[in-house]
């Protein structure tokens, strides 16, 4: 991170159908009498923010708590295969890439987090343990914009176009190689834990085990870099628009998907998903404006957010 930027205070003014293809703010900020305590407190947290995401002796990154709430990994940066071999779908075909190190949230973004920054819950499956649901790819990146404001970082998105400024110090969507990176943790199987898909089970909501509707964060078991929910609950909004040669054409290092499109990708399924759909390779895409309701309340529900922010 800009290393000293959680809860600075000098910016607080900004501070299922691809069938193939198939936390509370404890800084308010406000409040004249309580500053002097807020600025130690945040001088503290700076300190322990530091500290605590340090990568332990483990191997398992220790997890941060922002100051609006959400607990983050702090990922080491490094190569690894992006897709599958042989490629079980044509949009995945194997190749190495590079990622810096990056936060990342550790649980998809839950509703009362969201409704705490935006002042709105869009979700169809209100509980605010649960990830936020229902959610546009432009709602995402505001949601986005919000947290960034909140903790006084730079945000990342233009509000007119969207753009996104990966330079600044605030929060965004992940890269694709962002989200399968930290999704595998490590692993080259089909999903984190493995290849065995009764396993999935233990890992994640999907059509199998979930009972409508997604579950609140955090219940099943993490991967081995502590991410909750990376298969299925909800699909997951990247920050790249999808090409399906996208692959063929990015550089290795740090890859951000092609400059324009029609649609954003999602990735890991979600609690109507199939197995093949929940896989760590698994591409998925949709309208930026795409809101899930327009598919009937039978299937509404499907689409959540799970920030990150560079180191
Ligand atoms: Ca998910």
């Amino acid at each position: 991170m800009g290393r000293s930027d959680w809860g600075g205070r000098s910016g607080l003014d900004e501070w299922q159908r691809k069938d193939r293809r198939g936390e509370s703010l404890a800084f308010p900020f406000s409040g004249g009498a309580c500053s002097a305590c807020l600025l130690v407190l945040s001088v503290l947290l700076i300190a322990g923010c530091q500290k605590r995401g340090t990568p332990s002796s483990s191997g398992a990154p220790a997890p941060v708590t922002t100051p609006s709430g959400a607990v983050m990994l702090l990922l080491p940066g490094g190569w690894f295969e992006v897709g599958s071999d042989p490629a079980v779908e044509k949009d995945e075909k194997r190749h190495r890439v590079y990622v810096d190190a990056f936060y990342i949230d550790r649980f998809e973004v839950t509703q009362a987090n969201y409704q705490k920054l935006v002042g709105a819950n869009p979700s169809r499956y209100k509980d605010p343990n649960c990830p936020v649901d229902q959610v546009r790819w432009t709602q995402a990146a505001a949601y986005c914009n919000a947290r960034s404001r909140a903790e006084g970082l730079a945000a990342c998105y233009d509000p007119n176009t969207w753009a996104c400024d990966f330079d600044a110090g605030g929060y965004r969507l992940p890269t694709e190689a962002e989200w399968e990176y930290a999704c595998r943790a490590g692993s080259q199987a089909a999903w984190c834990f493995g290849d065995d898909e009764p396993r999935l089970a233990k890992h994640g909501w999907y059509k199998a085990n979930q009972t409508r509707g997604p579950h609140a964060v955090g219940r099943l078991a993490p991967n081995a870099w502590g991410l909750y929910d990376v298969h299925g609950n909800l699909w997951e909004w990247c920050n790249d628009w999808y090409a399906e040669d996208a692959y063929a054409q990015g550089p290795a290092r740090n890859p951000r998907g092609p400059a324009a499109g029609k649609d954003r990708v999602l990735r890991g399924g979600c609690w109507d998903s199939r197995p093949n759909e929940c896989r760590s390779a698994y591409r998925y895409y949709e309208k930026p404006v795409f809101t899930d309701v327009c598919f009937g309340k039978a299937v509404s529900g499907f689409v959540g957010i799970r920030c990150v922010r560079k180191r």
